[in-house]
């Protein structure tokens, strides 16, 4: 379950820790929130799934692009991603390879699995997993059936151990949104697992004033509401205020919050999701000592340790914890109690499940 590779610095942090430090960690309830599904996919899960594609006959296939064609190729040979830009390029790829039915339930079971299935120590990553994926639709499904395949994938496990979050694009037409969103409120209502709704993608992109009307809908129908939030230098003031006027209950990454939007999310007690390894390799924050989660352990502010995308990232949730403890330069020298404070948050910022 755990055959998947971690990588620079939250594989120096995990092997600079005592093996009494590592067992310590591994026996703490860590809830991880903020996985996207597609970027978490172990790679040998997907290589698997590029052999299958490349081996099944081509009229069974969507047709691709070279490009694309070129990117399945590159994932079954076994590519090491080094640069953010390579993960965000092979993106193409990696959405040909789960673009029916069968092949997403098997990366979303390769993911959840990562997450919760025990390890050869006996010690699972995670708690419990919020997974998130963005519903596409494919010659091979429409939107709603993408979000039913990942849904009958988490409820294998128990609701006390995963669940899902259904994104939303910024790149999404309104009509799109509105669609995810109403999809995912008639499969809350019909009993099934989906906890909330997120909005990610390019930062850059989209009109978010036109969402509004569906993060309303969402929040009323009691799906909790998690917004990617000034994950970039250059994000505009006025719209972190416009996604805080939202009333979202969490908040991805956060880099980049001015005085007056922090106020704000002290005084609703906003959870952020902090991505230690995916902000250092991204490079919106560049070194440990300047990383907002400082600010936000000395407030005793409620936030959650998430890995964002274990594949580009090659970082597992233990590393990331691992960054906490080890001693600086590695990591932010947290004493074990200061640790279990944060992971007890964590598992307070948990979404509800419908009643
Ligand atoms: C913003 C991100 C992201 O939804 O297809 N995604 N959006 N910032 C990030 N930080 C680096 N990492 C991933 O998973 C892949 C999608 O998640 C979003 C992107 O929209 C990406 O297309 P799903 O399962």
């Amino acid at each position: 379950a755990h055959d998947h590779l971690i990588a620079g610095h939250a594989a120096d942090a995990l092997a600079s820790l005592a093996p009494a430090q590592l067992a310590f960690l591994k026996a703490l309830p860590k809830a991880e929130l903020h996985a996207h599904l597609n970027g978490s996919i172990p790679l040998p899960v997907l290589q698997q799934l590029a052999r299958d594609f490349l081996a099944a006959p081509a009229e069974t296939t969507p047709a691709l692009s070279d490009a694309v064609r070129a990117g399945v190729a590159r994932l079954q040979q076994g590519v090491v991603l080094n640069q953010i830009d390579e993960f965000f390029g092979l993106f193409p790829a990696i959405y040909a390879l789960t673009s029916a039915p069968p092949a997403l339930a098997t990366a979303a079971r390769a993911v959840l699995a990562h997450f919760l299935d025990p390890g050869a120590d006996g010690a699972a990553q995670a708690a419990y997993l919020e997974l998130r994926s963005t519903p596409r639709e494919t010659e091979a499904m429409t939107r709603a059936r993408y979000i039913e395949t990942v849904l009958d994938e988490v409820e294998r496990y128990p609701a006390e151990r995963a669940a899902l979050i259904v994104s939303l694009d910024r790149r999404m037409s309104p009509a799109v949104a509105q669609e995810c969103v109403e999809a995912a409120i008639k499969l809350r209502k019909a009993g099934r697992r989906v906890v909330g709704v997120d909005l990610c993608g390019d930062p850059r992109a989209g009109n978010m004033a036109l969402f509004a009307p569906y993060f309303a809908k969402a929040k009323a129908a009691g799906l909790g509401l998690t917004l990617h939030i000034a994950e970039i230098e250059d994000f505009p003031p006025e719209e972190t205020r416009r996604l805080l006027s939202f009333r979202p209950d969490r908040l991805g990454h956060a880099t980049f919050l001015d005085e007056a939007a922090k106020k704000l999310v002290h005084e609703h007690k906003t959870c952020i999701e902090i991505c230690l390894s995916s902000n250092l390799i991204c490079k919106t924050v560049p070194h440990l000592d300047v990383h907002h989660i400082r600010y936000y352990l000395r407030r005793n502010h409620p936030i959650n340790i998430c890995t964002d995308d274990i594949l580009p990232f090659r970082n597992s949730l233990l590393a990331e914890y691992a960054i906490l403890m080890a001693p600086p330069p590695l990591g932010l020298g947290l004493t074990e109690s200061e640790i279990e404070a944060v992971a007890r948050m964590g598992m307070e910022c948990r979404f509800r499940p419908a009643v």
